[in-house]
């Protein structure tokens, strides 16, 4: 049989993607890397470019767009857009986060939707991967705000997802809160209480150290990249950026591990505490962040330090750097700042948070650097124990699952190493990609034309 329209490079199959998709940025960015990691794999497996996976696995299944209508506290009716992307469903339901943010848009949604394809699939765990949210800003909204625009957007969103269809989740913005408010609202609708979100509350079928999950996990895998040139976090300086959900569980399990953090952040800057941030520190902000609502600047009203207006922390001299806010928060210039600086280990908390430039200044000083797809599935793969604990009707200890959690990142940690050996470098980058897309891959071929 004849072979038409096999892509002879990176740059045609780009052009194609580009487009088929025009104006998704991040979408690009995301799968450019991928499939630079992976074509010499695909020309040595040709089985996967003959059925046409890559063509595949780069469109979405299904795309859900629909309004959100909700009314203010002063009773004036607000639109925003909600999302819901379910882009591969070959080894098990759709699975991943909600993100409220003004930035949210398709293409964003998109760049997410595909890395959590591969992510979820080095987790072992039998989840597909979706990604959704709203153009909604949490941001200096009542607490009954939120809750309106919550239960509008789980209206229109509840008949798309169930428990073996499509498992959302939190994200930039959706937190405990905003889960709670939709998990009832779901129930309301369907008459049912059933695990068709996770990250729910403890009492109401949630998972002891999901809220953990991404920070501990970043920071496990971090220490197993370090453990191959015979180091550990103790007495190393950390900068993290951020100061969410990912950025103070990663900040506890680094001070756990004897390291000392010298940064967090927020969209307005950078603390900066050459000090160190304790437990007494950390209780501090988990409160502004959590309950107050308040920005990262007051940190230094409270506590000594600096606070670097309209910077990221990427100037802290540091060995160790976790990227936990947000997407292309790491340039070129910063990157080089980080090597140049002594910094030997960047392990990511959050989604793409480096820009290409500044991945290929991590790999070719060859320091440990690993990408988010590996080093953040922490929080989806105590996910994927939620939805087993759900299934099962019961509930693992703390202990239990944090042991779960450490060697599933301990086991993608392996699978990097597997895939990404270059001699005596680690390539984490092509190792995550290779690696992750295999099982889905073959469950794509095991499945026939889908
Ligand atoms: P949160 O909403 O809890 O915290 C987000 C943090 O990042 C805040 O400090 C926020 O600052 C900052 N931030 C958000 N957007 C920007 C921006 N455009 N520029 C600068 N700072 C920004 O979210 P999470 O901690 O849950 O998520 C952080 C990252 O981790 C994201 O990339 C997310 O996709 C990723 N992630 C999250 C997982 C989870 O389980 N929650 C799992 C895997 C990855 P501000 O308060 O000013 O907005
Ligand atoms: O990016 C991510 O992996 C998440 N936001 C968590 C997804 C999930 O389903 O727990």
């Amino acid at each position: 049989m004849v072979q038409h329209n096999i892509y002879k490079s990176v740059d045609s199959f780009m052009e194609m993607v580009v487009t088929k998709n025009p104006g998704e940025r991040e979408f690009h960015q995301a799968v450019l890397e991928v499939v630079e990691s992976l074509w010499d794999f695909l020309q040595e497996n040709p089985r996967y470019i003959h059925a046409k996976v890559m063509e595949r696995i780069v469109e979405p299944e299904r795309v859900i767009l629909f309004r959100v209508p909700w009314r203010d506290d002063r009773g004036e009716i607000q639109v925003n857009k909600g999302f819901r992307v379910e882009f591969n469903s070959a080894i098990g339901p759709y699975k991943g986060g909600l993100r409220f943010h003004p930035s949210v848009n398709l293409g964003i949604l998109k760049f997410l939707g595909f890395e959590q394809v591969f992510k979820n699939s080095l987790t072992t765990l039998p989840m597909g991967g979706g990604k959704g949210g709203s153009d909604f800003d949490p941001k200096g909204k009542s607490d009954n705000e939120v809750m309106s625009f919550c239960q509008s957007f789980m209206t229109e969103l509840s008949r798309h997802i169930g428990p073996n269809t499509d498992v959302p989740a939190g994200d930039i913005g959706v937190g405990g809160r905003e889960i709670g408010f939709m998990y009832g609202q779901y129930k309301r609708l369907q008459n049912e209480f059933t695990g068709v979100l996770t990250g729910k509350g403890i009492n109401w079928g949630g998972s002891l150290i999901r809220p953990e999950a991404t920070g501990y996990g970043c920071v496990y895998f971090a220490e197993e990249m370090l453990k191959t040139r015979d180091e550990s976090f103790k007495g190393k300086t950390v900068a993290i950026s951020g100061s969410g959900n990912v950025a103070q569980y990663a900040t506890e399990k680094v001070l756990q591990l004897g390291g000392k953090v010298v940064t967090l952040s927020d969209s307005n800057g950078t603390i900066y505490d050459p000090a160190g941030i304790d437990r007494e520190k950390l209780q501090f902000v988990m409160d502004l962040k959590n309950v107050k609502r308040g920005r990262i600047k007051e940190y230094t009203v409270k506590y000594k330090g600096e606070y670097w207006e309209g910077v990221r922390p990427w100037k802290a001299v540091c060995q160790v750097a976790l990227p936990c806010a947000t997407q292309n928060e790491i340039n070129q210039a910063e990157a080089k700042m980080l090597v140049d600086n002594g910094c030997i280990c960047v392990s990511e908390g959050a989604n793409m948070p480096s820009e290409p430039e500044a991945i290929d200044v991590f790999l070719k000083g060859k320091i440990l650097y690993g990408p988010g797809k590996a080093a953040n599935a922490g929080g989806v793969a105590v996910s994927g124990l939620e939805m087993s604990q759900n299934s099962m009707r019961m509930s693992w200890s703390r202990e239990e699952v944090d042991q779960k959690l450490h060697g599933i990142m301990i086991n993608i940690h392996e699978t990097c190493v597997k895939y990404g050996k270059e001699g005596n470098f680690i390539n984490y980058v092509k190792g995550a990609n290779i690696g992750g897309f295999i099982k889905v891959a073959d469950a794509m071929l095991d499945q026939g034309v889908v």
